[in-house]
């Protein structure tokens, strides 16, 4: 890498020495480098803290600690030895720190005590923690109806936070629960439920050891999941087949260098990872998939015992296939016959296949419908409930399964709130509550004006934004939990409260002594996470007790002995036990090294849908003009390797090459030419929707190995380009990866 060279091909594979010198980079940053290396020794290990990276499983049959460098970028960020204190609120107003960039204004550390917005100064100043409660129960008791509060998730929220979280909302009387998980896999929770009864992944890592072939569709987990590479890694040396489907060349699904592996870091190029990689066109994987399906019914590869013992509406779905014709295939696909036939063969000649998939299938108008064919196709050679096979929805936030296991939902099923009725003498709510964008329309029409975010960063992850920020400000009241500062809490209602929590990698003090919380990883294992390291600041709470105190201040009847349960989680673990599936003896099973395992049905052939078998589901394919839209690009909005979400940790995108920014737009050499543009110049990016366009500027053109008609950008720096109904058919997760702009010459260069 040259540091001043802002666009440069990176040629070796991903890991390797550079991954060892970003962590350490990462750690030295932050200034906590003998503590930060201390703490990553207990990463995901059986006795140590969940990484709150992503939220591949873990094996913690190892003793030393997994490398990851992400991992380590967010055990760094989280355990950095910076603080913003009231002093730094003193000396900055709210409309000062509103101009910073986002990165600057993570790059300050940990919040480390309750603050309200005073609007006479325009500045944060301190509030204890009671008086911060009574501000949020005042407000929340003054709306004329409780459905006029918006309960916001992240999935960094442990399980017992998550229970509690919940059960007080519901209690409080509303099922508005949004979460980031209606940003991300909530096509494959819909696609999946319908079709197989469980919205989750089949596959544990000890298939990740037996498949004979793994597909990897819009997945990028060199940046994202980088351990997922070494689960990869094994499987490619012992011959398992690798077939990826991008349309950008991701080094890590190419090559990578364990950095555990001599042999890798000594040898310069690594493993190879792909052994077929195909670059469809964006939104192109409804055709492939159907296209793979079609030559398996046509080549007579189908399992047809398992078929006729387990699924219906198999003769429907394979005429629909008989009926789609290869030119359309081709063009929707935007790959060849040839090679989706090749593709199709490697999955024909392999017993046991897996399937992965990521932001790049669920974050389009058509992602439950590209799932569901993803898993027909799984259902064709019986791929589930045999070992070395099954779906594999790679998840995004460490807790965001587990989140969801604990019931924040805004649908949630009337058995759930039966029980949870039953167990805490109270009548939940049973009117479905708001999703994300449904939480954005409320408060921005003026139905609803209390929002209250447990973790996550709102403003800066959904779509629209600018619709978004009117929303947030017309509020009466934004709350946010957080660790650190970040845009939402500069985007803030009449009143604003932020109130600082500790992190997975702290030692979390309550009566009873350390507590402990519970996660469950992509692959429905839950284990125990306990930090180590003394909290950033002794003003700190943890999540469960905020809830609990809020919950207090605000229900003065609720039968719930909030206070009570936590000053031992064991409590909350105990109720969670008696509500939620899959949970008895939860305290005494989650202390068996490692955890345990959620049963999903499907691993043996139970798919408890409406007909008790697991469906097949046509979709044809929409023609290239409707689908298309007829707009000249389609653009996708992705993570760059220094980034977690809205959190900005630097400026380069190693394994693509770019150094020092972040507005780059990668365009294919021949739009570049026949639109006339030069590599480097600078565009505007506009999306063009039935309510108008929506433009950002200052975009340095990037030529770039992707499809033609095909771009692609880094987010949050492009959400305010996705209009608020540009969203998933039924899922309504916002489509950010295929949003219909065209480009102009940048006014500003
Ligand atoms: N370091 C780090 N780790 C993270 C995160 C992070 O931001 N940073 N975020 C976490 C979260 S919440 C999540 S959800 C996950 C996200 O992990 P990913 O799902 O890997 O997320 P993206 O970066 O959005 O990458 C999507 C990939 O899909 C490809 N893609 C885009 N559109 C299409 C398409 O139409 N078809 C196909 N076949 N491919 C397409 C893109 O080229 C890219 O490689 O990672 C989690 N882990
Ligand atoms: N255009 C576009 N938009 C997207 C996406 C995309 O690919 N493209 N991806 C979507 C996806 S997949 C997701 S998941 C969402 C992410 O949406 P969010 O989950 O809302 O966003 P994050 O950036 O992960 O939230 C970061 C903030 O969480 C807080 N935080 C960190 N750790 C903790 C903790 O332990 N407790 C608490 N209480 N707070 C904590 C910190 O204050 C930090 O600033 O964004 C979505 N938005
Ligand atoms: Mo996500």
């Amino acid at each position: 890498m040259t540091d001043n060279k802002p666009i440069d091909p990176y040629e070796k594979p991903a890991g390797g020495w550079d991954a060892l010198k970003s962590s350490w980079q990462a750690l030295r940053e932050q200034q906590v480098v003998v503590k930060g290396a201390s703490t990553l020794l207990r990463a995901n290990q059986p006795r140590g803290f969940d990484c709150p990276g992503c939220a591949w499983p873990d094996r913690n049959v190892h003793s030393t600690f997994e490398f990851c460098e992400n991992g380590v970028k967010a055990v760094a960020n989280e355990a950095t030895s910076k603080r913003v204190t009231r002093e730094f609120f003193a000396a900055n107003s709210v409309s000062e720190l509103a101009q910073w960039e986002d990165r600057l204004l993570e790059a300050e550390g940990r919040l480390t005590e309750p603050m309200v917005y005073d609007a006479g100064s325009d500045h944060y100043r301190p509030i204890d923690w009671d008086g911060a409660f009574a501000m949020v129960a005042d407000a929340l008791n003054a709306l004329p109806s409780p459905d006029e509060a918006i309960f916001y998730t992240s999935g960094r929220t442990s399980n017992e936070a998550a229970f509690l979280y919940q059960l007080f909302v519901r209690e409080y009387g509303t099922n508005n629960l949004p979460d980031c998980s209606n940003m991300c896999h909530e096509a494959s929770g819909v696609a999946l439920t319908e079709q197989l009864g469980s919205g989750k992944g089949s596959v544990t890592l000890e298939d990740f050891e037996l498949a004979d072939a793994i597909f990897i569709f819009g997945q990028n987990p060199g940046t994202n999941h980088p351990r997922m590479l070494g689960e990869l890694r094994t499987a490619a040396r012992r011959g398992c087949r690798i077939v990826v489907f991008n349309p950008l060349r991701e080094r890590g699904l190419e090559r990578f260098a364990n950095p555990q592996s001599p042999a890798d870091m000594l040898g310069g190029s690594g493993t190879r990872i792909a052994s077929e990689y195909y670059q469809p066109r964006i939104g192109g994987d409804l055709a492939v998939a159907t296209a793979l399906a079609k030559v398996v019914v046509e080549r007579g590869a189908v399992d047809a015992d398992f078929i006729a013992a387990h699924t219906s509406g198999f003769d429907q779905f394979a005429s629909s296939l008989r009926a789609t014709a290869w030119d359309t295939l081709e063009r929707e696909s935007g790959l060849t016959r040839a090679e989706l036939e090749h593709a199709a063969q490697t999955y024909i000649d392999s017993p046991a296949t897996i399937l992965c998939w990521g932001m790049g299938i669920t974050q389009h108008a058509r992602s439950v419908a590209t799932i569901q064919m993803l898993a027909n196709l799984l259902l064709l050679r019986g791929n589930i409930g045999r070992p070395g096979a099954g779906p594999c929805p790679v998840r995004g936030h460490s807790n965001v399964q587990g989140d969801r296991t604990m019931g924040i939902y805004e649908q949630p099923s009337p058995a759930f709130l039966d029980r949870l009725g039953a167990e805490f003498d109270f009548q939940p709510p049973r009117a479905h509550g708001h999703d994300t964008i449904a939480a954005i329309e409320a408060m921005h029409d003026g139905r609803a004006g209390v929002f209250f975010a447990m973790g996550g960063n709102f403003a800066a992850a959904t779509p629209d934004s600018a619709r978004v920020i009117e929303a947030l400000r017309r509020c009466q009241l934004t709350v946010h939990v957080s660790t650190k500062l970040n845009r939402s809490h500069l985007v803030h209602g009449r009143q604003a409260l932020i109130l600082p929590c500790l992190g997975r990698t702290e030692i979390d003090l309550q009566a009873s002594g350390p507590q402990a919380v519970t996660v469950e990883d992509s692959m429905s294992m839950v284990h125990l996470s306990s930090g180590m390291n003394p909290p950033a600041s002794d003003q700190l709470l943890s999540e469960p007790a905020i809830v609990a105190r809020l919950a207090a201040a605000t229900l003065p009847q609720s039968r719930t002995p909030w206070l009570w349960l936590v000053e031992d989680y064991d409590r909350i673990r105990d109720r969670i036990a008696r509500v939620i599936d899959g949970f008895t003896d939860f305290n005494s099973r989650v202390r068996a090294s490692g955890g345990f395992h959620l049963r999903h049905p499907g691993r043996e052939r139970e798919f408890p849908t409406a007909s008790g078998k697991a469906t097949f589901h046509a979709h044809p394919l929409l023609s290239a003009d409707e689908s298309r839209d007829g707009k000249l690009f389609t653009l996708m909005t992705i993570r760059s390797h220094d980034q977690y979400n809205t959190t900005v940790y630097g400026l380069d995108d190693r394994y693509r090459g770019v150094h020092g920014l972040r507005r780059v737009c990668f365009i294919n050499a021949a739009d570049l030419r026949r639109l006339g543009f030069q590599d480097g110049e600078l565009v505007d990016i506009t999306s063009v929707w039935s309510d108008g366009e929506r433009t950002v500027s200052g975009f340095r053109l990037v030529e770039y190995d992707i499809p033609e008609g095909c771009l692609a950008s880094y987010f949050p720096e492009t959400n305010a380009l996705v209009p608020l109904d540009h969203h998933a058919e039924r899922a309504r997760t916002p489509a950010s990866k295929s949003i219909p702009v065209r480009l102009g010459r940048s006014v500003a260069a």
